[in-house]
């Protein structure tokens, strides 16, 4: 008996330990809860909120529903620090009622037909109104999934601070297709991938389901993601398998009624790897058959399965051009093979090869062009923001625009491979934002990015918009704490392309750290200023692609090893004459890849942006700038501006100390701090080098140097994440 009763007060006292680890805020700000943390508001707001949120009434059973009730409840009591009831019926003035009208029958004595005809499949509808003579809020839309984007929205609105009284706002996506690409290898790493190792955990599924991933979708539910591709895009066969597809659909199945759906890449040479065939020609009959019973044995599995991405003829992918057939070939046959079930084909335009003795920054211009017109109708063509990889500045990629005929995406990089890992706290949405705001002329002034992605220049039937994820297994999701901005911010401009950064990042902000006013404005100026830091003490100017080999973290400007198009020097072409990669009508003519008015402004050395000038010319160490300094002096003041701003981000992040949760506040700190040292290290290693070529000094004022050309150089990283 003593025994017994001991353990008892044992397994007792447990427990209110174990509780209150939970509950100890030490634990809570784990970054786990990413921006759906739903801490109680202040007061104020509180008592201001009351009056308008006494119940929450959303009827319907269906998996979609139960989440959105289940979210609704979590988030209206933990807003307000106390239990909302869940009832069945409007009983009471400030009921939030959540549903569709086939879901919430007693929607239907409103007449919300009209609006809800223009809110399509995802689109949603908030507004005040009286039911059975309550005030009451609704939320509604035509679907299940565009209740739950609703009932985020609404949460957001508390989250945020903003006004519940006399609502009435509705919302549809502007893209369709909103997609995560996860670069994730079925051993489990993940290219470039700096959170960690891959959160799908292969060998488990589909017996055991990790309840992360159902916190993963219900992330992504919140920022309106809606697609995920699963692996990576240089692809293995292996999961075209049907060992494979059981686990493909067991996570299709979680995601679901999230609204996700689950896209795969596919391995162009599979059906010699898998399927046994001796050629994978995309015209070949045997190949279109074993595709088609590919695809139908995919849908006995997921039978709402999205669709195929695919890397074809890239960096050793195997691809149609192997049996000289086309990227339209190619994409046809797969987009064939899904059709009849409702799948798509993303086919990637990152395609260069370095046996092409041509600018790397031309090829996929050159490659597609020629083939606008020839895909099938569930085929969109998927590019890079910039023409060659994700550099931290580049111009707008040349197709777009040029492709009026074949529906093409956008290709973002959320995972900050060129942008410090997960090491660096940079922001990208100004980032994005440079590339969609970019006015292509492609049908006159006014012809931005953003219209060709949502359809509107071209009229394309469908449209679509990829981040490559930065989501590992990490306890955090990302990483590095500001990794999760970066995915909520791809999730929101996915849905809105014309939300500003600066608002994305205030939202971001308040509901992932503070609602405090002046904590938001300090760190939406701190976020504010990283990407142009990051382009300053890296690639500014115009300059890119100098990352050290392989790991592409540090600096590298010298490499002049393996193949050309990889080598840092092919990029920058530094010589004592001056530095930039002439790609103007007498050098590559690469300008002549853009409409009119673009190709003039970019080929004249007076009117090209000095932010993209060594992109497009080769230029005289001592020409003169803006400012009046020579292009040396400036390109050192630039190098040096980079590193003065992280110096700035640090102070900005010290004033918090206090307004912020102790361990988050520790981590970015540390964070910081190496990121002040790996610019520095950036911005000396390329200005010493860069004055090997110049011959000049750094200007006087400016802090020298303290180490070596040589030291830089022979750092050696090994084992970094991601490579
Ligand atoms: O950014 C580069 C990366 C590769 C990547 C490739 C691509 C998946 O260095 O790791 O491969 O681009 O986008 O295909």
């Amino acid at each position: 008996m003593r025994t017994t009763a001991n353990f008892y007060t044992g397994l007792f006292l447990l427990l209110l330990l174990s509780k209150s680890i939970l509950i100890s805020p030490l634990y809570a700000e784990d970054g786990y809860r990413l921006w759906l943390r739903y801490d109680p508001l202040s007061s104020e707001q509180i008592t201001k909120y009351q009056p308008f949120i006494t119940q929450g009434v959303v009827p319907g059973r269906s998996a979609t529903m139960t989440i959105v009730r289940n979210e609704l409840a979590q988030g209206l009591s933990g807003l307000l620090g106390k239990e909302v009831p869940m009832s069945e019926q409007v009983t009471r003035d400030g009921a939030i009622i959540a549903g569709t009208p086939d879901s919430a029958p007693l929607l239907q004595q409103l007449s919300l037909e009209d609006t809800l005809r223009q809110l399509g499949e995802e689109g949603y509808w908030l507004f005040s109104t009286r039911i059975n003579n309550k005030a009451c809020t609704v939320i509604t839309a035509n679907t299940e999934v565009g209740v739950l984007y609703g009932v985020f929205h609404f949460l957001r609105l508390m989250q945020t601070g903003q006004t519940l009284a006399a609502l009435s706002l509705s919302s549809r996506p502007k893209v369709q297709l909103r997609i995560l690409n996860h670069w994730d290898n079925l051993d489990g790493s993940v290219e470039r991938g700096y959170a960690g190792a891959s959160l799908w955990q292969w060998h488990e599924l589909p017996t055991y389901k990790d309840p992360r991933y159902a916190d993963y979708a219900r992330a992504n539910a919140s920022i309106g993601i809606n697609g995920t591709v699963l692996t990576n895009v240089n692809a293995n066969a292996l999961v075209l398998t049907e060992e494979y597809l059981r686990k493909v659909a067991a996570l299709a199945d979680i995601f679901r009624p999230y609204g996700i759906k689950v896209y795969l890449t596919a391995r162009f040479s599979a059906p010699i790897e898998t399927g046994g065939l001796a050629t994978a020609d995309p015209l070949d009959t045997a190949v279109i058959a074993w595709w088609k019973t590919k695809a139908d044995e995919i849908y006995r599995h997921i039978p709402d399965f999205g669709g195929f991405l695919v890397k074809a003829n890239s960096e050793g992918q195997p691809g149609p051009q192997n049996y000289n057939r086309s990227h339209a070939d190619g994409a046809n046959m797969l987009a064939d093979a899904v059709a009849s079930h409702g799948g798509v084909v993303m086919w990637r335009a990152f395609v260069y090869d370095n046996n092409v003795p041509d600018d790397r920054a031309k090829q996929a211009y050159n490659e597609f062009v020629p083939l606008d017109g020839q895909f099938r109708d569930n085929v969109l063509v998927q590019v890079k923001n910039g023409p060659i990889d994700f550099q931290p500045r580049e111009p707008f990629h040349p197709l777009f625009g040029a492709m009026p005929e074949t529906p093409l995406m956008l290709e973002l990089q959320v995972t900050q491979e060129y942008f410090g890992q997960g090491l660096h706290l940079t922001y990208l949405a100004p980032y994005y934002k440079e590339c969609l705001q970019s006015d292509t002329y492609a049908k006159g002034k006014g012809s931005y990015v953003a219209q060709v992605i949502d359809g509107t220049l071209h009229d394309y039937p469908i449209t679509g918009m990829a981040g490559v994820s930065n989501i590992g297994a990490n306890r955090n999701w990302t990483g590095h704490p500001f990794g999760q901005a970066n995915w909520f911010t791809f999730g929101r401009l996915a849905w809105n392309p014309a939300l500003s950064a600066e608002a994305i990042a205030q939202e971001w902000i308040q509901m992932t750290f503070s609602e405090e006013e002046q904590v938001v404005q300090l760190i939406t100026d701190l976020m504010m200023m990283s990407y142009e830091a990051a382009v300053n003490y890296r690639t500014p100017l115009g300059l890119h692609h100098l990352m050290a080999w392989h790991h592409h973290y540090g600096p590298g400007p010298w490499i002049d090893e393996g193949r050309a198009d990889w080598t840092p020097v092919y990029y920058h072409r530094a010589d004592s004459g001056g530095i930039g990669f002439d790609r103007t009508t007498r050098g590559s003519d690469a300008v002549s890849q853009y409409f009119p008015e673009v190709r003039q402004k970019f080929n004249d050395i007076t009117t090209v942006p000095e932010n993209l000038l060594l992109w497009f010319h080769h230029v005289d160490w001592d020409h003169r700038m803006q400012s009046g300094r020579t292009l040396w002096e400036a390109l050192c003041y630039k190098y040096y501006e980079g590193v003065d701003t992280v110096r700035q981000m640090k102070e900005i992040w010290h004033s918090l100390e206090g307004n912020i949760d102790s361990q988050r506040y520790e981590h970015v700190k540390a964070l910081l701090e190496i990121q002040l040292q790996h610019a520095i290290e950036w911005r000396n290693a390329c200005v010493l080098y860069f004055q090997t070529y110049s011959q000049r000094p750094i200007p006087s004022g400016l802090e020298k140097p303290d180490k070596t050309l040589d030291y830089y150089k022979s750092i050696e990283r090994k084992y970094l994440p991601g490579s």
